[in-house]
């Protein structure tokens, strides 16, 4: 017998929980009784019956919990009994510029590991290409990028990690339902227990799939039976491309150009939702750094301009491609890092031509205090996190223009003391 199941023989050690807990509530202290022991209970009683209602097994969930105890160092825990705090170093991380996102050492594994495997894997890539419309380049990029190409470890156990946030996490819905997808893909047979191996954050195997994103995207594409993100090279790369097509890739496209933009064309014309035909950006004077023209195929179709420094850095038009690549990793700067990273694997030594300037300097509380006034005064912002996204950026440069001055698109010290 398992220890799990002999947890529920021993009923009157519940009780004496449940009043070590009523007795903690009336303190309104933590309470006294172990976090292993609470975190047994919460198995047995709220977890086990939904997973049961989803179809998994006594042997499976048994399994999948066998010696496992809360991994009490994983960030963004709330202690049974105690009240979430504000994260204070998230709130007081300094914001540094975009440009070290770019460090060259970083850019420099993904492309020239993703060259040293064009050709080994070309084969497996040609297939990919031909299946899923999506360029090796940009597959090897984000292999490269999320795992390095498999060399990064993969340490954790997977219930360990999601088993520990859906218990007490500050999210800990959405890793509950991460946690009930884990022992679906066990209860399917698509995994063996002793392979869930994911990060910290709970994502499993080379292409860093949450569950859910495994159970919707993983492919088996070398055809072995066996859908293998762990070890199967085929399966990750496959795996990856499906993901991409999943969330729109478009076939025949690339991601996006390196622009320059004139001064008439405002940065808060950036995003998603301001999309113009490849034509229109080109009569407002927006260019192609490299001089070449923008492909006749692509005059009549919807591009958007994406400054992710403002003023302050490369400009680029992007195509809806740009933010098929954002599903992996919801950043402007990763989905760029992933585009760059592919044109370096595709065409050799590829650098953006504009440099990022010094900007940066803030903490994340003053981009949030400014988001704030910014959203009083009833602009967009999307939500006051402390991240400058292309609708803060772009509510920046509108308030700019508005009060008389050069629009940046960019949170500065400055700016932080003026708009108030
Ligand atoms: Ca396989």
């Amino acid at each position: 017998m398992d220890r799990f199941s002999g947890w529920l023989l021993s009923s009157s050690l519940k009780c004496l929980l449940l009043l070590v807990a009523l007795a903690a509530g009336f303190a309104g202290s933590v309470s006294a009784a172990p976090v292993d022991d609470q975190f047994r209970a919460w198995l047995q009683n709220d977890l086990w019956p939904e997973a049961k209602a989803k179809g998994i097994s006594q042997s499976t969930f048994n399994a999948a919990f066998d010696g496992v105890r809360p991994n009490l160092k994983l960030p963004d825990l709330v202690l049974p009994g105690e009240k979430p705090k504000t994260p204070k170093k998230q709130h007081q991380a300094e914001f540094g510029s975009p440009g070290a996102y770019f460090a060259e050492k970083i850019v420099a594994a993904v492309s020239n590991g993703g060259r040293a495997r064009t050709g080994k894997y070309a084969a497996t890539l040609r297939q990919i290409e031909k299946r899923y419309g999506v360029p090796g380049s940009v597959v090897l990029a984000i292999w490269g990028r999320e795992s390095g190409f498999g060399a990064a470890k993969i340490p954790y156990d997977a219930f360990e990690v999601l088993g520990t946030k859906a218990f007490m996490a500050t999210r800990k819905d959405m890793f509950r339902e991460e946690l009930l997808a884990a022992l679906e893909i066990v209860q399917r047979g698509l995994a063996p227990v002793g392979a869930m191996k994911s990060s910290w954050a709970g994502a499993l195997g080379q292409p860093q799939f949450m569950p859910t994103s495994f159970l919707k995207h993983a492919v088996d594409f070398d055809g072995d039976g066996k859908t293998d993100i762990w070890n199967s090279v085929p399966d990750v790369m496959g795996s990856i491309a499906n993901y991409l097509v999943h969330y729109g890739w478009v076939k025949g496209r690339g991601w996006g150009y390196e622009v320059t933009a004139p001064d008439a064309v405002s940065c808060s014309l950036e995003g998603p939702d301001r999309g113009k035909p490849v034509s229109a950006w080109g009569k407002l004077g927006v260019r192609r750094v490299d001089g070449k023209p923008f492909p006749a195929g692509e005059s009549a179709v919807e591009a958007f301009l994406m400054m992710p420094a403002g003023r302050h850095g490369p400009a680029f038009l992007v195509t809806p491609n740009f933010y098929v690549l954002k599903e992996y990793n919801t950043s402007d700067l990763y989905a760029l890092f992933i585009g760059l990273g592919a044109d370096r694997i595709a065409q050799g030594d590829h650098r953006f031509s504009a440099e990022w300037g010094a900007v940066g300097g803030l903490y994340r509380s003053d981009i949030a205090g400014l988001q704030r006034v910014l959203e009083k005064k009833g602009y967009d912002v999307g939500s006051a996190d402390g991240l400058p996204g292309f609708k803060t950026r772009r509510s920046i440069g509108e308030w700019q223009a508005r009060n008389g001055r050069a629009a940046t698109c960019y949170p500065d010290a400055e700016l932080v003391r003026a708009v108030k």
